[in-house]
């Protein structure tokens, strides 16, 4: 579909609207009473999320490339069908974190209330495939903003066969500075960060519930998800070697990534037909107490 068909079948004036975004690509701004977001169609990805008072709660690295085939460095890449290395038997140089988020997704729904606006995405077989993943399936993913930004990551099996998968939302959430901040949540005991060592963990997680505190930006972000049997917690080094990524972007971000990951056993097989939902919900909240 074309900018226009988009604005014209899904857009809604002061609430959904298409726009060319870099590499051509298509990206949707939601607007609600509580903040802003944008998505870019190509990967299925949320960009930014803006809430009234508070600076953008994900981080877009300004290296950010959109160019067909690439990963853009930044918000919530959908990593799937499997997260990570690819699966023991792929071909060599498969690339990491599946195909979802290096293919063009397609606008199948979109709808606004008066606090909430939605916008469903698709990709399918016909869309994007990978030979050493041959299944019949329906992924969609439905983005709410209202009170805080919702992600429903549905995987539905529509080959006759059973299929293993697995998924994250690979989440970089913007931070004023990851010295100085505190993850609660994933351990006993908070964890902490700096410039000079990788953390890179899947922990065994369920029923999720991961606190951000922020004292340079002055908030608390609560990151919670549904169905996810694992977290992902990456904070890079300073020297992380990574293109996309300016020097001293690792102390602007950490990712904090719901996951059904293999590392953990946590990958899911679904019987033809059969369908799983992983849900992620973002708030950027004050830790100050509200006014009296
Ligand atoms: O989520 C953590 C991780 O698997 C890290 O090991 C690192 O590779 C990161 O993802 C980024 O992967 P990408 O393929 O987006 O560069």
């Amino acid at each position: 579909m074309t900018i226009d068909q988009l604005n014209s079948h899904f857009g809604a004036a002061g609430r959904i609207a298409f726009r060319e975004g870099p590499g051509g690509h298509p990206i949707a701004a939601l607007v609600a009473p509580q903040g802003v977001c944008e998505v870019s169609l190509y990967g299925g990805q949320v960009l930014t999320y803006r809430t009234l008072g508070f600076q953008d709660a994900l981080w877009l690295s300004p290296l950010a490339e959109f160019a067909d085939g690439k990963a853009i460095r930044g918000g919530i890449p959908v990593c799937w069908p499997w997260f990570g290395k690819a699966p023991a038997g792929m071909p060599e140089g498969t690339p990491s974190h599946g195909f979802a988020r290096r293919s063009l997704w397609r606008v199948v729904h979109s709808e606004y209330a008066a606090r909430e606006t939605v916008l469903k995405l698709e990709l399918t077989d016909d869309d994007a495939t990978d030979p050493a993943w041959p299944y019949a399936y329906q992924l969609t993913l439905t983005i709410t903003l209202g009170d805080c930004l919702t992600l429903e990551l549905q995987t539905r099996n529509l080959s006759n066969e059973p299929f293993t998968y697995g998924e994250a939302l690979h989440t970089y959430l913007r931070v004023g500075d990851a010295r100085n901040i505190r993850l609660l949540g994933i351990t006993e005991e908070a964890l902490s960060f700096n410039d000079t060592d990788t953390h890179d963990v899947v922990y065994p997680k369920t029923d999720l519930v991961a606190l951000i505190s922020d004292p340079d930006m002055e908030r608390i972000l609560a990151l919670t998800a549904d169905d996810s049997s694992a977290v992902v917690v990456w904070h890079p080094a300073l020297e992380c070697g990574l293109s996309d990524v300016s020097l001293g972007g690792p102390r602007h971000f950490l990712c904090v990534e719901p996951a059904n990951p293999h590392h953990t056993g946590g990958e899911i097989t679904l019987a033809p037909g059969s369908a799983h939902v992983l849900t992620m919900r973002i708030q950027p909240t004050s830790p100050k107490e509200k006014n009296a």
